[in-house]
């Protein structure tokens, strides 16, 4: 419909309404005050932020959630830019999301005006789409492109330009229908052809990832995974893919890996990726297959034609959504099944790995601390983190049951799991949302705190604190042994942090201590940390910086002349 008394500011927020839109996340800007003004009489709830790094991983983080776009609102040079961080998580982690950024005026474009940004040039190489809305009566229509690309094929970002002087000019834009994906249907042929390889196979192994999910795919793929015994892994920080619980889970194929796991992808001889793009992390630096002639047959099924065959050539290529090629598996009948017991194997591998604890120097066991989470958190739970060793705990002791249960950056980078959090929360006031985030990465976004005390959100942070940037300090010691740099932090009373905020704080130093910190935070029903501080010695599962360091120094004394 059109109105010919609304501006563009207006128009452009019908548009997100009819695109069912209901929550956007912003730092204001004066650029773009006629939207804000459009959003406070809109039903779409705001969510006002204290950096765009935070409110752009908050819309990433919706993304993820829903499969439809986060939406988030930024002002040029130092909005734009701050906001870039999530922008990089969407593209890597193939998340449909759109970022507004308020622009110059028209009239004084490319004058290197006040904060101007030149938005193809920025985020060219991190989005699907960048455009400028240059005309007030086509505003409808790059916000409708700029969902339908967001969320077409492999999803992505898309960044739009609002020149300022636009916002308030009066709009004859229509509003064009929700935008929906197309969805991509595997054909017979590629059905069949998938059914006779999996006839000769001897050691199939299915590996899930990537974005255009749905629950009912997962409940398919699992029906299909039982009916032959296939074991299933999951690609890196796509645990909720596949409930771990399941007899035929094989584990976490990411960093930190199950090496029984990663000696079973190895060994298959038949190897079907559902959905991801099979990134540098799940396929181990690049190591699972030989480059670019895979030994197993690979089997890749990916929302979109240009990711198949990136590295690897696939002996048999699906362009499918995986919503839609598992609705396929329905009908594959394989004349033969040769790998009985294989799952049963596999699983037994994974709950071996999963619920054996690896001993840790120090009163403070993160394993242990995940683990009694793993037990203790409510099945619908929301876990979200961001990036450090720590994560290495999660991988291996925690199990994600539900689709949806964990939202964690792919891209690997620092910071998101408060804002991740906040969001969940945001979207799921009833939920357990905990954020889990190490000391270095808790402050990078931890301002977000006072998000979660504006809107009244009870997320949970456990801040595992080893006084170090941990997996640099790893690194450090394997390259230059000994030659600490740059990697010891030393870090505010993170409880008291809390508190400065208004709400619960509590410090663990002993792993018994854990439950009862938890529960009074749980029991506080206000945004809390549990502040655990531990041995900077015990550096992942498992695993000590002294042991690395000592492997480093007698392998360069062997190398010496
Ligand atoms: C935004 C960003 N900056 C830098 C890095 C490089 N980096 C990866 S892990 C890490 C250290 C993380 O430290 P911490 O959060 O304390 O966790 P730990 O590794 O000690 O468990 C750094 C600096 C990154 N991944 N992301």
């Amino acid at each position: 419909m059109t109105d010919a008394n609304r501006t563009a500011a207006e128009a452009l927020v019908r548009q997100l309404e009819a695109e069912g839109v209901q929550h956007a996340f912003c730092v204001p800007g004066e650029s773009f005050l006629a939207v804000l003004d459009a959003l406070r009489d809109s039903s779409i709830a705001l969510t006002v932020c204290r950096q765009e790094g935070g409110a752009a991983m908050m819309a990433e983080a919706v993304g993820k959630a829903t499969g439809r776009p986060g939406v988030c609102f930024v002002t040029r040079g130092p909005g734009a830019t701050n906001a870039s961080a999530g922008v990089h998580i969407a593209h890597q982690g193939s998340t449909p999301m759109v970022l507004f950024v308020g622009q110059v005026d028209r009239s004084v474009k490319d004058r290197d005006a006040w904060q101007e940004l030149d938005l193809r040039a920025v985020f060219g190489s991190l989005t699907k789409w960048t455009a400028e809305v240059a005309d007030p009566d086509r505003i409808t229509e790059y916000v409708s492109r700029a969902f339908h690309v967001a969320m077409a094929g492999q999803p992505g970002p898309v960044v739009l330009g609002l020149p300022h002087d636009i916002l308030a000019l009066a709009s004859r834009a229509a509003e064009a229908p929700r935008a929906e994906p197309a969805e991509i249907s595997p054909g017979a042929a590629e059905m069949q052809a998938l059914e006779g390889l999996l006839s000769e196979a001897e050691r199939p192994f299915v590996l899930l990832g990537g974005g255009r999910w749905t629950e009912a795919a997962r409940a398919e793929t699992a029906t299909f995974a039982e009916r032959f015994g296939l074991p299933v892994a999951t690609g890196f920080r796509r645990l909720s893919l596949f409930d771990p619980l399941h007899p035929n889970y094989a584990g976490d194929l990411g960093l930190g890996a199950n090496p029984r796991l990663v000696a079973r992808a190895k060994a298959a001889d038949l190897f079907i990726a559902v959905g991801g793009r099979l990134s540098e992390v799940t396929t181990q630096a690049y190591e699972l297959f030989d480059v670019p002639a895979p030994a197993a047959k690979l089997v890749h099924v990916f929302p979109g034609p240009d990711e198949l065959g990136r590295v690897w050539a696939p002996r048999l290529s699906i362009c499918a959504t995986p919503s839609r090629f598992a609705a396929a598996l329905e009908g594959l009948r394989p004349s033969a099944i040769r790998w009985r017991g294989a799952a049963a194997a596999a699983h037994a591998e994974y709950l071996a790995w999963s619920e054996t604890p690896t001993p840790q120097p120090g009163p403070v066991n993160p394993g242990q601390v995940m683990a009694w989470l793993r037990e203790n958190l409510p099945a619908d739970a929301i876990l979200c983190n961001g990036a450090g060793n720590f994560t290495g705990w999660i991988h291996r002791f925690y199990r994600v049951r539900r689709f949806g249960g964990h939202f964690a950056p792919n891209s690997g980078s620092m910071g998101y799991g408060v804002p991740a959090a906040v969001a969940m929360q945001r979207l799921n006031p009833g939920r357990t949302v905990v954020a889990v985030s190490g000391d270095g990465d808790f402050l990078m976004n931890g301002q977000e705190l006072a998000t979660a005390a504006q809107y009244g959100l009870p997320i949970i942070v456990i801040v595992f604190d080893n006084a170090s940037y941990g997996t640099i300090r790893m690194h450090q010691e394997r390259e230059f042994p000994g030659r600490v740099v740059a990697t010891d932090l030393k870090s505010p009373d993170f409880a008291a942090y809390a508190r400065a905020f208004g709400g619960f704080g509590a410090t663990v130093e002993r792993t018994d201590d854990f439950p009862a910190a938890f529960e009074a935070a749980r029991a506080a029903a206000v945004h809390a940390i549990v502040h655990v501080k531990f041995a900077t010695d015990a550096i992942s599962p498992g695993q000590t910086l002294s042991a690395v360091r000592a492997h480093a120094l007698a392998e360069s004394s062997e190398r010496r002349p």
